[in-house]
């Protein structure tokens, strides 16, 4: 069994639902377990910022699915949800990209572990830091000397979300 933390993200159609009913298919593939989610987090976009705010969580399932199997899995939860990609950076009714998948690195061309962008990414590191306080990323460095580093964060409560 893998370990494997998700990043999840919705910014279309009830996010809050989204994200809910994603976590619920995740559950439901064949020999994983969701073990952890974070709280949900309002985010302001990043991308084009005519769009509405997002929620973020990050969540740790445990899985005997290869990376690429997984990913096919995931892939597939985002088709049925019915992901539409609007433009470049824009908005979304599902996003789920694997961060982390025990301590594995790996570089092809549809898939990279970890994900190249989540330590410059505020809805990511902090939703990680609270399931994982001592996580170490390969090769990146601990999730909290990551958070100290960014240089803002636009994460809010959500209680807080404009819907
Ligand atoms: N911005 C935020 N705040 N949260 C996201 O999940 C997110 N996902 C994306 C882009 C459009 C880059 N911006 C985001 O894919």
């Amino acid at each position: 069994m893998a370990k494997v933390f998700i990043g999840l993200g919705s910014n279309l159609l009830d996010p809050v639902k989204q994200l809910t009913k994603a976590i619920f298919s995740l559950s439901q593939l064949s020999g994983t377990l969701v073990l952890n989610i974070s709280q949900f987090y309002g985010s302001t976009p990043l991308g084009p910022s005519d769009q509405p705010d997002f929620v973020n969580a990050v969540c740790l399932i445990e899985t005997t699915f290869t990376p690429l199997e997984l990913l096919r899995a995931l892939k597939s939860i985002e088709m049925e949800q019915g992901r539409v990609k609007k433009r470049h950076w824009g908005e979304r009714l599902i996003d789920l990209d694997i961060l982390l998948f025990d301590d594995l690195e790996l570089a092809s061309a549809v898939l990279t572990i970890p994900h190249r962008d989540m330590i410059f990414r505020d809805f990511v590191l902090i939703p990680l830091l609270e399931i994982a306080p001592d996580l170490i990323i390969p090769n990146k460095g601990s999730v909290k000397s990551l958070v100290l580093e960014l240089q803002t964060s636009y994460l809010y409560p959500l209680s807080d979300v404009s819907q």
